[in-house]
């Protein structure tokens, strides 16, 4: 529930006409707002997922100035192509409640869409080229100097490992539910390791990365179809780009959706995979090593495995970090994700 106070607390240009809820993202609650000046996102902030909020707007804030910056200075309009916050009335980048709650607050871009779906290789195209060129903008931004607001987010060993734990302490006597499940990450176990790996050999570097690549963060020009912007900055931070051209095909080069129930209809599109590899080449330019590159299926399919993982974990410990629609929620989730792991083995020799 939003709180009332929480809306007063924000600079909103113009007079206030309504405030809804919006979207469906798993982790914050959104609204959107119309004033007589134009739109905005309020966003109720999940302290339970980040809890140190201004840690996540610090590094929002350096990112989004100096993507800003870029394009001032190549005569890009920063308010198409660059997220902007808006402070709160005592200047700060987001508020507290009377409940303790907390909430930011962004300006809506204004003839864009945002894709559930894509609904073309051109999309696919235009999504991975956003990711990409993402990378390239902040090549050079000190990447050791953001926060790390979730440690070893994309660490797969790390989220196997608490599903192991999870497993183990079955809080919720749900094990007996999901031994299938179980045994299928069970026997993946040799594959998490796989970027770690790289990164200790020195072959893969750590780069500014969104890590949440989800096709719906990705915001294209409503009339061309063309890249804008990418939105859902939370997770920025340091880590293996290639971890966003995985989410960006997990999310978007797939037949069916996130939580589809008829398993038999989730499978990897090539011709998708192949356009959202073209688009984020072409949005990295030459910045990419030849190991990144190698690794660009693996990506894929650990983002596929990691996110499967994340959901039955969170099945196990009784659903409290994802939102969830009915009980059985996360592990729906958790089997379209193994479906599609296991559709990328099958296509392995064409990815
Ligand atoms: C969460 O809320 P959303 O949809 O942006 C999650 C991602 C998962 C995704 C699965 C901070 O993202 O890591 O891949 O759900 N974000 C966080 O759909 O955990
Ligand atoms: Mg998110």
């Amino acid at each position: 529930m939003l709180s009332p106070s929480a809306l007063k607390q924000f600079f909103l240009p113009g007079e206030l006409i309504s405030c809804a809820a919006h979207g469906n993202g798993h982790i914050h609650d959104s609204y959107d707002v119309k004033s007589s000046k134009g739109r905005f996102l309020l966003q109720r902030f999940n302290t339970y997922v980040f809890p140190h909020p201004e840690e996540v707007m610090d590094n929002i804030r350096r990112i989004t100035d100096y993507l800003a910056d870029l394009c001032i200075r190549s005569g890009e309009d920063p308010e198409r192509r660059v997220l902007s916050l808006v402070p709160t009335l005592s200047g700060d980048l987001f508020a507290r409640d009377e409940r303790g709650d907390v909430y930011r607050m962004y300006r809506f871009i204004s003839d864009c869409l945002n894709p559930e779906k894509p609904e073309s290789v051109e999309d696919c195209f235009a999504c991975g080229q956003a990711f990409g060129d993402f990378q390239y903008r902040l090549r050079s931004f000190p990447v050791q100097s953001l926060n790390i607001t979730i440690p070893d987010f994309h660490t797969t060993p790390k989220r196997f490992a608490a599903l192991i734990k999870a497993a183990d302490s079955d809080s919720m006597d749900r094990v007996r539910q999901v031994n299938p499940e179980l045994r299928f990450f069970l026997d993946c176990e040799a594959d998490y390791s796989i970027l770690e790996n790289a990164h200790k050999e020195g072959k893969l570097p750590l780069r500014v990365t969104h890590n949440d690549a989800k096709i719906n963060n990705c915001m294209l020009d409503a009339s061309t179809r063309k890249p804008l912007c990418l939105l859902d900055l939370d997770t920025v931070m340091p880590g293996y780009c290639i971890n966003d051209f995985g989410e960006a095909v997990r999310t978007g080069a797939v037949t069916a959706a996130e939580d589809a129930r008829d398993l038999g209809n989730v499978e990897l599109r090539i011709d998708y995979y192949r356009a959202f590899k073209e688009g984020f080449l072409s949005g990295c330019r030459d910045i990419l090593t030849d190991e990144e590159i190698r690794l660009l299926p693996w990506a894929a399919r650990l983002m596929a495995l990691e996110n499967g993982i994340r959901f039955l974990t969170d099945y196990l410990d009784g659903d409290k970090y994802f939102k969830t629609d009915y009980p059985e929620h996360n592990l729906v989730r958790a089997r379209t994700q193994i479906a599609l792991a296991d559709s990328m083995e099958k296509l392995w020799q064409d990815l």
